[in-house]
């Protein structure tokens, strides 16, 4: 293949509802483009861009795939990303290097959720916009309600180009008001004809709409528009690319990928009007500063995506973000500080790729056998010494715990677990310490069924899913006071620490203190010292060393505090975190011989789990706040459900027929709600969660949750 120049490239993202067409589109680019020479289709399982053995087993895409396509002397780049939301980590990732996304519309179906999903993806990262509704050859194809629902979700943005002349299972040809043109396609050609007279006035008027909305983008072409009332193509181009640029304008393009009717007009379309990569806004580096993407500019490169190909290993695949690549390059890798050299360069069709030896800033490409680079580094020029952004994957909305059959397994699992992280970066692996699980977090259980098939089938390591445990935390509600005493004087050295303290619920703000009242008794303390910590399992601790006349030596304290750790770290409760809470050692007394940090130490941790039991201890659990998107008809199914699982409803609005739900509900209750939530919608809403806050558990079910951890305690 020959080196294409910056002006000569285009990247594109294929977006749209899952079974909108994109892997098929994507098959019809390259077969438009001479790149394969056979068309594969999806329910033959032999495309070139779902090729993983998950994907030809599911019939759909679960990663996204990097193909191209060559065209009219331009190299399209096409990023074929799966439409369900269990993957929406691999669609950001795949918008990430384009240009420009294509989303798909089924014309039997309209704007679908998976659509509008897609198209907020694109929105947070500010990519033009094209839309194409797809499957037009379809019996039930519906051109004029595709265009409504698209009017409706994404309003006057919406430019149409193109409408059917014949949808259905007939369907051929294609009005183009553009080009003031008929595309007719028959035995693999295409024929350009002037537009039939029952279709002219049609025409005509979506012709004047366009016009006018291409002019509106720039002053220029609206004072042109003024004077002749009219504007001639290469205007109307550089008018629509304004307009995609700014996401103000988007053209609705009409195609069967299925029968190749409209591929070629829209390839056209893309290398005439989408913009190349250097006409995008210039992305900032981590120093601030803006690097334009200028082959002569120096050369870096962002990697989106690691994969690992059967008899490949690693293959690492980056956007050339400036410069010209060569083979051969020697690059650090300015995210972990490391040398890596360029030996191979590859443009990839899915499976297929090709060894070039340069490639242009603007282009895609892979490479093999990098050895310490992964997805979201920056690879530079010495000297050049910053990376670029990180690649904001959504945040996981779905967990559960997984553990090996064989405790034997125990070590391939975490690398098997590692290895998929790294191809999807939206799987995160968490060991907790606080649980005792591994626990993995994703979009959702088919998401996580993905990984499971993944253990099974590759990696062959038999494995087990679990409910996960809910890290519950544990405080106090009240001031309550204990002291200690810790003695052992049986033969040899002996041990002895006395410890008085008082504990009360830490607020924010709240001045220290200097008078406590317990239990009718009023204990007055002077703060000597002061330590606040923030724990790493969130909330605080705040130590006060409020000991006079020596009765305790300063040199303890540490030890004592170290005791105090050690249960907040084990709850006296349930065994959860402790937080929140203010500690104050008062008095005391030491032993001149037999005192020492151990002796403290046990003092501190027993006199604070007295303290922790008088003083009204309440188990805490995690809420999240949960936005879920219902249609309207299933709006009471999912309402029963969600107070079903003690939720508390903040707010409802509706939103283009449907209605958005804002709730806090325990994490404990949200166990597999996105599987309920999709059998309660035949899969129709999406949700979001992120954790809230803590909050005390119901009175009965901290009475459950007490019961469990004695019978626990006891088994062990
Ligand atoms: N009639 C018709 N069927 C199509 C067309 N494009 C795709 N299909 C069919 O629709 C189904 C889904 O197509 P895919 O290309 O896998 O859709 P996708 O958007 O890649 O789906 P995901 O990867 O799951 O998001 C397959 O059975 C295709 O054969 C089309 O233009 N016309
Ligand atoms: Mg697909």
């Amino acid at each position: 293949m020959k080196t294409y120049q910056t002006k000569q490239i285009r990247n594109v993202v294929l977006l749209g509802n899952a079974g909108s067409g994109k892997t098929t589109l994507a098959e019809a680019m390259m077969y438009a483009g001479g790149v394969i020479d056979r068309k594969g289709s999806v329910d033959q399982k032999n495309t070139v861009s779902d090729y993983n053995p998950i994907e030809l087993e599911q019939g759909s895409s679960v990663f996204s795939t990097v193909c191209y396509t060559e065209y009219q002397d331009h190299k399209i780049n096409f990023l074929d990303a799966p439409g369900l939301d269990d993957f929406a980590g691999q669609a950001v990732a795949a918008i990430h290097p384009a240009d420009m996304a294509l989303i798909l519309v089924n014309a039997p179906n309209g704007v679908e959720v998976g659509t509008e999903i897609h198209y907020r993806h694109t929105d947070e990262r500010n990519k033009p916009v094209t839309f194409v509704i797809n499957g037009l050859d379809h019996e039930k194809s519906n051109y004029e309600k595709s265009i409504e629902t698209l009017k409706e979700s994404f309003g006057n943005k919406i430019a149409v180009v193109q409408f059917p002349v014949n949808e259905g299972d007939t369907f051929n040809a294609i009005v183009d008001v553009l080009k003031m043109k008929m595309y007719k396609y028959a035995g693999g050609k295409t024929e350009v004809l002037d537009i039939p007279d029952e279709y002219r006035d049609k025409a005509e008027e979506l012709h004047n709409e366009l016009v006018e909305k291409a002019a509106e983008n720039d002053e220029g072409l609206m004072e042109l528009f003024f004077e002749k009332e009219s504007l001639d193509e290469e205007e109307m181009r550089k008018g629509i690319k304004e307009g995609l640029l700014r996401r103000d304008l988007m053209p609705v393009f009409c195609t069967s990928a299925k029968k190749d009717v409209g591929i070629d007009r829209l390839l056209e379309f893309i290398i005439n009007t989408a913009p190349a990569p250097d006409e995008m806004p210039a992305p900032v580096n981590s120093k601030g500063e803006e690097v334009p993407c200028d082959p002569k500019g120096p050369v870096s490169l962002f990697v989106f995506k690691t994969s690992i190909e059967e008899h490949i290993g690693e293959v690492n695949f980056f956007k050339v973000m400036s410069g010209e690549l060569k083979e051969g390059m020697d690059l650090i890798n300015t995210s972990v500080s490391a040398k890596e050299r360029i030996n191979q360069i590859f443009v990839t069709a899915g499976k297929k790729r090709e060894k070039v030896p340069s490639m242009m800033a603007g282009d895609i490409g892979s490479t093999v056998k990098l050895k310490s680079t992964k997805t979201n580094h920056t690879l530079n020029e010495p000297g050049q010494d910053w990376t670029w952004p990180a690649i904001e994957y959504p945040s996981p909305k779905y967990r559960t715990a997984i553990k090996a059959v064989n405790e034997s397994d125990d070590e391939k699992l975490g690398e098997a677990l590692s290895r998929f992280h790294e191809e999807d970066p939206a799987v995160l692996i968490e060991y907790s310490k606080e649980l005792k699980q591994i626990i993995i977090h994703g979009q959702g259980e088919h998401h996580l069924n993905i990984l499971k098939w993944h253990l099974d089938n590759i990696f062959k390591i038999e494995t087990q899913f679990m409910p996960p445990k809910i890290p519950y935390r544990e405080t106090i509600t009240k001031v309550a006071q204990a002291s200690y005493r810790h003695k052992k004087q049986t033969g040899g050295a002996g041990q002895f620490g006395e410890v008085h303290l008082v504990i009360e619920p830490y607020r924010e703000g709240a001045p220290d203190p200097d008078t406590y009242k317990v239990n009718g008794k009023e204990i007055k303390v002077s703060v000597r010292d002061k330590q606040e910590i923030d724990l790493d399992w969130g909330g605080k601790l705040v130590f006060y060393n409020c000991i006079v006349g020596g009765a305790i030596d300063a040199r303890f304290l540490p030890a004592i505090l170290k005791g105090i750790m050690e249960r907040m770290e084990e709850g006296p409760l349930t065994g959860s975190y402790a937080r929140d809470i203010r500690v104050a050692v008062y008095d005391g007394k030491m032993h001149p011989v037999d005192s020492n940090e151990i002796s403290f130490k046990l003092a501190g941790r027993n006199a604070f789990s007295m303290a922790f039991k008088e003083a009204g201890p309440k188990i805490m659990e995690p809420i999240y706040l949960v936005n879920v998107w219902v249609p309207s008809d299933r709006m009471g199914d999912v309402m029963s459900d969600l107070q079903g699982r003690r939720a508390v409803v903040m707010g409802m609005t509706s939103e283009k027929g449907f209605e958005k739900i804002t709730a806090k509900v325990p994490l404990a209750e949200m166990n597999k709600y996105s599987t309920t939530l999709s059998s309660l919608t035949n899969g129709r809403a999406i949700y979001t969660m992120e954790f809230s806050e803590y909050q005390q558990v119901p009175a009965e079910i901290q009475e459950e949750l007490l019961k469990a951890y004695e019978a626990e305690q006891q088994e062990d």
